[in-house]
C-alpha cells in the first residue's frame, strides 16, 4: 500500500506539473497544504470518490481558493477524476479553473471560492444545516493566515461558537506569509490561538507537515462537543522544493518548464 508520504510526494508532483503547464497560478500555498490534504482525503474524511454526491460525506471548503491546485491534485489522486485532467488547469472552459468554480461541476468540489474571508461562512452554513437535520456530516474549512485579516472570518467564528457548531473544523495554513511579505509585518494576527479561544473555539496548534500531528488534531476535533475546532497548522510556504521554500515571491509564481525537471527530481 502506498504510504501517505508517497501520496504527498505524488500530489506535489501533480501540482508542479500542472502549474508549469498552465504558466500561471499559486505554487507556495498549494505545496504547503499538501500534507494536510493528504491526511484529510486518504486517512480522515468520510467520502466516496466514486459517489461524490453521497449524502453521508464530509465536506471540504477551500476558503483560500487561490490554492486550488492542491485541492484538484488531491481529488484526482483520490480518484474523483483522471489525473491527466490536471494539465487543463486554468485553460478556457476547463473544470479546473484558477479559483474553484462550482459552475463546471467538478466531482468532489463543494463550492466556489477565492474571495478571501467567505469560506468560513459557507462552511458554517453547511455544518449548521447538517446539525439541524441530525446528520453526522462534518465540514472542514481551509483558511490562510493572511486571510485572518478579513473581518468576515470573525463574524463567522462568532456565529459558529454561538450556535455550538461542533461538526465544523477550520484549518489555518499558518505559513506566516502573504502576498506582500510576513503576516506580522503587513498586519499582525498574533496571538492567533488566543483570538480563536476568545471567540469560543477549541484551538489546537500543530506542525502542519507532521502527519501524525495532523491526524491527532483531526481526531481531537471529531471528539470535541459543543464547540467548533480550529487547527492552526504551522507550515512552510512552498514545502517540498528547497529553493522556493519560505519565500513570499512564490505566493503567485509558477515553475518554468525549464525549472520543472529539477523540482520534480527533488520530489522523486
Ligand atoms: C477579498 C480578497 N481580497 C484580496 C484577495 C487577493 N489575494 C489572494 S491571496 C492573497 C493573500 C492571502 O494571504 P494568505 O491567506 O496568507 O495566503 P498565502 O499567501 O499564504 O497563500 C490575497 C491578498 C482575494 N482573493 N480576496
Ligand atoms: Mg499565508
Amino acid at each position: 500500500m502506498t504510504s501517505l508520504e508517497e501520496k504527498a510526494r505524488h500530489i506535489r508532483r501533480l501540482i508542479l506539473t500542472a502549474l508549469a503547464e498552465a504558466g500561471s497560478g499559486h505554487t507556495g500555498g498549494s505545496l504547503d497544504l499538501v500534507d494536510i490534504f493528504t491526511v484529510l482525503y486518504f486517512d480522515h474524511l468520510r467520502h466516496d470518490p466514486k459517489h461524490p454526491d453521497w449524502q453521508g460525506r464530509d465536506k471540504v471548503v477551500l476558503s483560500i481558493g487561490h490554492t486550488a491546485p492542491v485541492l484538484y491534485a488531491t481529488l484526482a489522486a483520490a480518484g474523483y477524476f483522471p489525473e491527466e485532467e490536471m494539465l487543463t488547469l486554468r485553460k478556457l472552459g476547463s473544470r479546473l479553473q484558477g479559483h474553484p468554480s462550482y459552475e463546471f461541476h467538478l466531482p468532489g468540489l463543494e463550492t466556489c471560492s477565492g474571495s478571501l474571508g467567505q469560506g468560513l461562512g459557507v462552511a458554517l452554513g453547511m455544518a449548521l444545516a447538517a446539525k439541524m437535520d441530525n446528520k453526522p456530516n462534518r465540514v472542514f474549512c481551509i483558511m490562510g493566515d493572511g486571510e485572518q485579516q478579513e473581518g468576515s472570518v470573525w463574524e463567522s467564528a462568532m456565529a459558529a461558537a454561538h450556535h455550538k457548531v461542533d461538526n465544523l473544523c477550520a484549518i489555518i495554513d499558518r505559513n506566516r506569509l502573504q502576498i506582500d511579505g510576513g503576516t506580522e509585518k503587513v498586519m499582525a494576527i498574533d496571538p492567533l490561538r488566543d483570538k480563536w479561544t476568545a471567540f469560543g473555539w477549541h484551538a489546537i496548534e500543530i506542525d502542519g507537515h507532521d502527519m501524525s500531528q495532523i491526524k491527532m488534531a483531526l481526531e481531537m476535533a471529531d471528539q470535541e462537543k459543543d464547540k467548533p475546532t480550529v487547527i492552526i497548522a504551522d507550515t512552510i510556504m512552498g514545502k517540498g522544493v528547497k529553493s522556493i521554500e519560505d519565500n513570499n515571491q512564490w505566493h503567485g509564481k509558477v515553475p518554468t518548464k525549464e525549472q520543472l525537471p529539477a523540482f520534480l527530481k527533488e520530489l522523486s
